[in-house]
């Protein structure tokens, strides 16, 4: 594991219907990240990506698209600087939107990137599946390259990822079009209910062999809170029940950090506004402390 971390704050919230997430930085450095890393010997830097955001209701199918796709740029751009600096970057949202961004600055870096999205959600849709108009919902979709060219081609390349270098975990609410998605590119995928079939432990065995097949030296980390069990994470804007324990989240995180290909990591969709005194973001620091 890279000694330098660089945390990289990416104070976003237009990717999702609910404002708070632009929020979820601070709860974080305020619940001891950088102290609980420095405490490890890491070479910890902190910086925030320049965003922008100003609210549109120009295209109800894809909201707030140009600031997600100016904010998307600039959060690649950033994400590169540091991995070309030879720094882990750690990126803290922010709505899962900003994974477009993310996942553009890492894959200009590696052409086979795995990636592993451990999310209750799909994130599949397009904007002709999408329930609600948030881009939230689509950044795993986009970064395979599938929906609105003014999105897959953030950064000036696409697709990002191949999706058979992909996997879902802990997922439990998909809509029907993401399924369809799912089955069309045959995504790998284990849902809650695999978890519990299975065990962490066989699954997370089964993904090392996976990545070792595909040729995978690198993968990337996208951690939607909601995967965890909602009475755990009450600052997340979409809690789904029946989501993955601590000790199961935390053994992902444990696994895939011995593998040593993991060259970036997110945490997103923490929103403070729903939080109880800041409790989930101790969580974060907790399993940010698993990984590393
Ligand atoms: C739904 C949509 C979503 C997070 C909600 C929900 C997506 N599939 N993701 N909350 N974190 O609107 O596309
Ligand atoms: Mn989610
Ligand atoms: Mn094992
Ligand atoms: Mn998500």
């Amino acid at each position: 594991m890279n000694k330098k971390i660089s945390v990289v704050h990416v104070p976003f919230t237009l990717g999702s219907h609910r404002r708070g997430c632009d929020l979820g930085p601070k709860a974080i450095k305020y619940a001891g990240l950088m102290e609980s890393l420095q405490r490890k010997n890491y070479d910890v830097s902190e910086k925030e990506v320049g965003l922008v955001q100003v609210e549109d209701a120009q295209n109800p199918v894809l909201k707030n698209l140009s600031s997600v796709i100016e904010t998307g740029n600039r959060i690649a751009k950033d994400v590169d600087q540091v991995i070309k600096s030879g720094t882990f970057p750690l990126i803290i949202g922010g709505d899962h939107s900003i994974a477009i961004g993310t996942i553009a600055g890492v894959a200009k870096n590696y052409s086979n990137l795995g990636v592993i999205w451990v999310d209750a959600h799909g994130d599949l849709n397009t904007e002709q599946t999408t329930p609600s108009g948030n881009i939230h919902g689509m950044p795993l979709a986009i970064n395979i390259g599938i929906g609105d060219e003014r999105l897959t081609s953030i950064y000036h390349f696409a697709p990002k990822i191949k999706p058979e270098n992909v996997v879902i975990i802990g997922v439990r609410d998909l809509d029907p079009g993401e399924i369809a998605l799912l089955n069309e590119k045959n995504i790998t995928c284990y849902s809650n209910c695999d978890v519990e079939e299975h065990g962490i432990a066989r699954i997370m065995d089964d993904l090392q062999r996976k990545f070792e097949e595909n040729g995978v030296d690198y993968i990337h980390l996208s951690v939607d809170l909601d995967v965890l069990e909602p009475y755990l994470v009450k600052g997340v804007g979409t809690p789904v029940q029946g989501g993955l324990t601590y000790r199961e989240t935390a053994y992902l995180l444990k696994e895939v950090c011995k593998w040593n290909k993991l060259v970036s990591a997110e945490f997103v969709e923490l929103n403070p506004l729903l939080d109880e005194r800041n409790v989930t973001a101790e969580i974060v620091v907790s399993l940010i402390n698993e990984l590393f």
